[in-house]
């Protein structure tokens, strides 16, 4: 059925993969938290495909329309022998678009989804049989290591979706830093990252009609129901996203509709009515705002694309 893949397994366990690890010390916080890298089970994953086709939810269509316009673009800045190496590569349907220009002649997937991460990768192999495909499981937020085929290869790194948002700021520029660190010397990144704009826009795009981000947000629930010991009811939560325009971000809740207590792992954790467990921040950055940050983080921004409107940015980074 497919061609041969080269699957890398690097999770690791003890660097922050743990959900139950993290439901109990987020439970425990003040305010309550749980980071977003665990929405991505398979189930979320798939709900996070069906956010991206949703009308109000412009980034996905918006990079797509910038990153074809630019193809042969950053095929001239990337050159011909680039490895590429893509981070959270979910559906692996980004990257089609570059492929034909890039015609890199090796690909790495890498994404903190196993199943989800094999179903793609083998579809490429299969639909690019001239190129080597290898997928590496492996939360990206950790510090890693880039399989032997890769390291010092011209690796031109691929992060798109602007999942650079979900990072602070401070730790996105650690992460880039890492990042730089990560990439031989003639390496360059290529990453896609929101722009600010209007609330309207921003709010609409976390508040899409059909209910799938808020199913997305509340899927956070029904997996630690699935995979940890817990008596917690989805129903009774809500999902709340709006902007924080001080802070340049959406910020995404899951909200207790009444006091309660909650059960996990043998631990008991109150909610009052109306308090948030907070599952995620999406920074939206400026062109120079998000140029800094990388500057700061060593890299060289080369070029820019965006989109007619302004709602989003690709930017090519040198190390
Ligand atoms: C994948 C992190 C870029 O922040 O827009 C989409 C995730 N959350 N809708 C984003 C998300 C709710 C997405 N990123």
């Amino acid at each position: 059925m497919s061609a041969a893949l080269h699957f890398h397994d690097q999770r690791r366990t003890e660097a922050g993969l743990s959900l139950r690890d993290e439901v109990l010390a987020g439970f425990a916080d003040t305010p309550k938290h749980v980071a977003p890298k665990f929405f991505y089970d398979r189930r979320g994953s798939e709900l996070f495909d069906s956010i991206c086709r949703q009308p109000e939810y412009y980034p996905t269509r918006t990079e797509e329309l910038i990153l074809r316009r630019a193809a042969n673009d950053i095929a001239e800045i990337a050159g011909a022998d680039a490895s590429l190496v893509e981070l959270g590569s979910g559906a692996s349907r980004k990257v089609r678009l570059l492929l034909e220009a890039l015609h890199p002649p090796r690909y790495l997937g890498i994404d903190i989804s196993e199943e989800f991460l094999r179903r793609s990768t083998e579809l490429l192999a299969t639909d690019y049989p001239w190129l080597e495909v290898h997928a590496a499981c492996a939360d990206f937020s950790q510090p890693m290591r880039l399989p032997e085929d890769f390291d010092g290869r011209h690796p031109l790194a691929f992060f798109p979706g602007s999942s650079i948002g979900n990072f602070d700021p401070d730790e996105a520029q650690a992460f880039l830093g890492n990042l730089h660190g990560l990439l031989a010397e003639d390496g360059g990144l290529l990453i896609g990252v929101d722009l600010r704009k209007d609330r309207r826009t921003l709010e609409a795009a976390y508040n899409d009609r059909a209910g799938v981000t808020a199913a997305f947000n509340l899927n956070l629930l029904e997996r630690i129901r699935r995979e940890l010991d817990s008596d917690i009811e989805p129903d009774s939560f809500s999902h709340r996203a709006f902007y924080n325009e001080a802070a340049s971000r959406i910020e995404m809740h899951l909200v207790s509709r009444r006091t309660q207590e909650v059960r996990v792992e043998g631990e008991r954790f109150r909610f009052a009515e109306g308090e948030s467990l907070h599952t995620e921040n999406s920074y939206k950055y400026s062109v120079d705002g998000f140029r800094d940050l990388a500057r700061g983080a060593g890299f060289r921004p080369l070029a820019l694309w965006t989109d007619p409107q302004g709602l989003f940015s690709v930017h090519y980074l040198q190390r």
